[in-house]
Formats: C-alpha cells, structure tokens, sequence
C-alpha cells in the first residue's frame, strides 16, 4: 500500500537503458526525451518494460525517476511488440505505407500484455491518482484500467498518426480498440486532424454522440484534442552556444571535406521517414548537374531500430544500396556525396551536426509530429539553415515557414533542396526567426503542461445531463 503515487506514466518502454552490468543510462528518442522533464519535476513513478526478455527486476530509480519494471517473455516481445504493435498497428497507422499483418495470435498477445500492464498500474497508483498512458503499444489499457480503479483520472497520448476511417476499418479489432481509448478521460492527438479521425470513428463504429472535443458516452464524457509534442528548446538553445559544440560543428565540416553544402537527414532507420525518396531526390541532382560535383555532402544518420522485422531489414537492404549506388555513380576520389552513418548518436554530437548543416531534410511519407525538425531550428539560433519538411510530418502543421514538400513527388523535392541552398541568407532567416518563435513558445513544457491541465480540469457535463 505504502509508495503508491499520485503521478504515474504508462509507457511501453521505460525511459532508460542498461549499460552494462551495473547501471543505467536515459535513453534517447521521441516519448523519453519529451517526458523525463516533467516526470522529475512531479516526482512521480513510470511503469514500463526494461527491455530485456525474460527477466524480472524490482521497482528502482535512476536519474531522479521511480521505475517499476513490467516484465515481458520473448514470445510476447515476438508478437505483442514486434508483431501487433510494429507490424500491424504501426504500418496501418501510417497510411499503410508497409502492408499490416493482421495475426489474431498477435492480437491475444496485446491483448493480455495491456492487461499486465493495467494491473501493474492499478497497484502503483494511489488513490484518485492521474495516469497517464503513452502510445499505440498500450491502447487497451485505459479501459482495462477504469474498470480496475475508477478513482482514477486517466489520460491517453497517442505520439504517432490516428488513420482516417477509410484505413481504420481494416483492423479486425477495430472497436476493441476503440473502446481501450475510450477508457480515457482525454485522449490527446497530435494533430486536430487525428482527434476528428478518432471522434468521427466512435459515431460511425460505436453510434456515439459527440460535440466538438466531447464524446458522450452513456456515464461520463471523454474528450479527444490535439495537443502537438515538441522539444526543450531552451536547452538545445544553450547546448549549441557552448564552444565544444561551435568547434565540433566547424570541426564536422572540415571532415567532410569543406563542400559549400552539407545537407543532413537524422531519422530511425523506418520505412516512414521518406529516406529512400529524399537520397533519390539527392541522386538526381547530382545526376543532373544540378549540384555540381564536390559541392554538396548528404549526411544520413540512420539510427538501428526493430532489427528483428522482416520490413526493418528490407529497408536497411534497400538504403544502403541506394547509397552504395549514389556514390558509385557520382563519387569522386576522397569525396562520397553520400555520408551514411548506421548508428545512434550521442546529444552533444548531434546538436554539432544540426549546427552544421546548411539544409535539414525532413522527409516522412508519414510521421506523429518529428522532433528532429523542431531540434534543428532550437539548435538554429544563428538564424541560418534551411529546413525541408513533408507536409505528412504533423510537424507541417505548425512549421509553415519551411520549405513544405510532398515527398512522393522528386521534382517537387529537388526543387525544395535547392531553394534550401540557393536562397538568400536574409530570406533564411526571415524564414527561421518565424519558425523559433513559434518552436521556442510552444516547447515541450507547454506540451506536457497544456494536456495535464486538460486532463485535470473538471469533467463537463453531457448535454443533456442537465
Ligand atoms: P520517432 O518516430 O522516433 O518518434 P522523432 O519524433 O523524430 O521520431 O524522434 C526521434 C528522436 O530520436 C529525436 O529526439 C532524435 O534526436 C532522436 N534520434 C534520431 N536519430 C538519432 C540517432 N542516430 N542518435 C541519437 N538520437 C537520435 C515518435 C513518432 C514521432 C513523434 C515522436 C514524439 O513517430 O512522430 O514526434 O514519437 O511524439
């Protein structure tokens, strides 16, 4: 009974990773770089798995945080991770952009992991308590938890796309998942457009009545907003104005061989990010005479991730002999256009590449928000730079200022790379100032703070409940 918090995180992961034997290390990406912040400053607990199969650990703290590790087999890894989670849920939530394996074994795991994970936070959350609960692995668990505990006021953030209807409707489990959201008090979006997707959904699959931000269920109400994630901008402000990352930057473009342009991609390696499309796009101008030879370096940092799917290593397959043919083709001696780089990086060395690029190319055929876009223009308080951005990255929404392209269409994508180039730095920096303003205002605190005081603010009433 004793330990239970009052502010508790639901997560698929928990936000650090072993090194080696005895200790732990925060880890990097998306959720964990956005959420650590807030979770130190309520002091509350986050519930997840520690990424190892097979293995049990006690609740423990690192960095400031209380960690409860939920623990998972390899076969649930398999098929509740893997399998449903980033082999259905993942591909049909990103406009099919990979086909989504529909496994009713595959959808029994998830079922009974979002379960261990309600229990588990049924038990670690103290009276009235708010959870919040992270992302597509763990759909199910609001409403597994509202029936466990309903004292308790539970939030739902979804980081990647909710589809259409037109997509929605292919996953055999549609309403279960549903109703596993609607177990929520608020459900928070990244973008309007995924809120309207997820209302208009409850009306036609559920016939549930709805007003603006409001779905109305028969005992209580649940709201479903926007709420769009961002980064600490003031802390990649301060980074990038340390002498050690100024040097690095400098010292980055030297080993690149001083080109007048060093374009830079920064992405999981994952068939959504567009990377294919954006190197083709790169290929050609080179191919063109577009960029003359020996001008330009792309810089393609490729972080590992979900190795063990099948789509995963046929990307990777696919990527590298895109590069390989790239720099065959227009290489020189002791100058590859293409720099590929397969590996994670550590902060300080990325803010020294986003400080040394000309030109960040954001390219995902679909994407929750991207926060490497976001990153870049903190890091960008020289004002210059240019950003491409897709505008399938939720990111568009609030970035008008970059140069928006469709990264199905090459020509379209040639043309922004060289407008990121070619333009003047004074109409770069008008184009940045605009679009710090708006990065440095609505920062990951506001992120974290708005959908809090949403989920905390009292419930509204339903129409006609008086
Ligand atoms: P991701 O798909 O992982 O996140 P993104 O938002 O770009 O995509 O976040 C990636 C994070 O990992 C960034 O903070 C970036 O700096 C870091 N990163 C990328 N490559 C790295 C490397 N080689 N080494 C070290 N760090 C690296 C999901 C959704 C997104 C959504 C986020 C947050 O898919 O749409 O923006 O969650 O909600």
């Amino acid at each position: 009974m004793q330990n239970r918090s009052s502010f508790l995180i639901v997560a698929n992961r928990l936000p650090v990773d072993r090194v080696g034997d005895a200790g732990w290390r925060r880890s990097p990406g998306g959720l964990v770089t956005a959420i650590a912040p807030v979770m130190q400053r309520r002091d509350g607990a986050w519930l997840g798995w520690h990424g190892a199969p097979d293995e049990r650990l006690e609740p423990f703290s690192d960095d400031g945080m209380s960690l409860i590790p939920v623990p998972l087999s390899s076969a649930e890894v398999e098929s509740y991770y893997e399998g449903f989670s980033n082999a259905t849920l993942w591909p049909l939530y990103h406009d099919v952009v990979a086909t989504p394996i529909y496994s009713r074994a595959s959808w029994e795991v998830y079922r009974a992991v979002n379960e261990r994970f309600a229990l588990a936070a049924a038990e670690a959350a103290a009276e009235g308590a708010v959870v919040w609960v992270q992302d597509y692995q763990l759909q199910l668990v609001p409403a597994m938890l509202r029936k466990l505990r309903p004292d308790l006021r539970i939030g739902f953030f979804l980081h990647i796309p909710f589809p259409p209807a037109e997509l929605f409707s292919q996953l055999p489990w549609r309403r279960e998942i549903l109703e596993g959201l609607l177990g929520a008090d608020l459900v928070g979006f990244q973008r309007p457009g995924g809120a309207s997707n997820f209302i208009r959904l409850c009306r036609r699959l559920l016939g549930l009545q709805h007003q603006r931000h409001e779905i109305y269920l028969p005992d209580r109400v649940v709201r479903a907003e926007a709420f769009p994630i961002s980064v600490d901008f003031g802390e990649l402000d301060t980074l990038v104005r340390e002498p050690h990352i100024i040097a690095r930057a400098k010292e980055i473009r030297t080993e690149l061989g001083e080109p007048e342009f060093v374009l830079l991609g920064v992405d999981r390696l994952d068939y959504t990010k567009g990377i294919g499309q954006r190197l083709k796009a790169f290929g050609e101008l080179l191919a063109d005479g577009a960029i003359k030879p020996g001008e330009a370096v792309f810089v393609q940092i490729a972080t590992p991730s979900r190795e063990r799917v099948e789509e995963y290593r046929r990307l990777r397959n696919d990527i590298e002999l895109r590069v390989g043919r790239i720099n065959g083709e227009q290489g020189l001696l002791g100058h590859q256009p293409v720099q590929y780089l397969h590996q994670s990086y550590q902060r300080d060395e990325l803010a020294a590449l986003y400080l040394a690029a000309d030109v960040m190319v954001v390219t995902p055929l679909r994407d929750g928000m991207n926060l490497v876009a976001k990153e870049y223009i903190a890091c960008r308080h020289d004002l210059r730079g240019a950003l491409v951005l897709s505008e399938f990255a939720g990111a568009a929404d609030e970035l008008r200022h970059a140069f928006l392209v469709n990264p199905y269409d090459v020509d379209g994508l040639k043309r922004a790379m060289l407008a990121g180039m070619r333009s003047t730095p004074h109409e770069l920096a008008r184009r940045m100032r605009t679009l710090r303003r708006r990065v440095a205002t609505y920062n990951v605190d506001r992120w974290a703070g708005d959908f809090l005081r949403a989920l905390e603010r009292p419930e509204p009433e339903a129409p006609d409940a008086g």
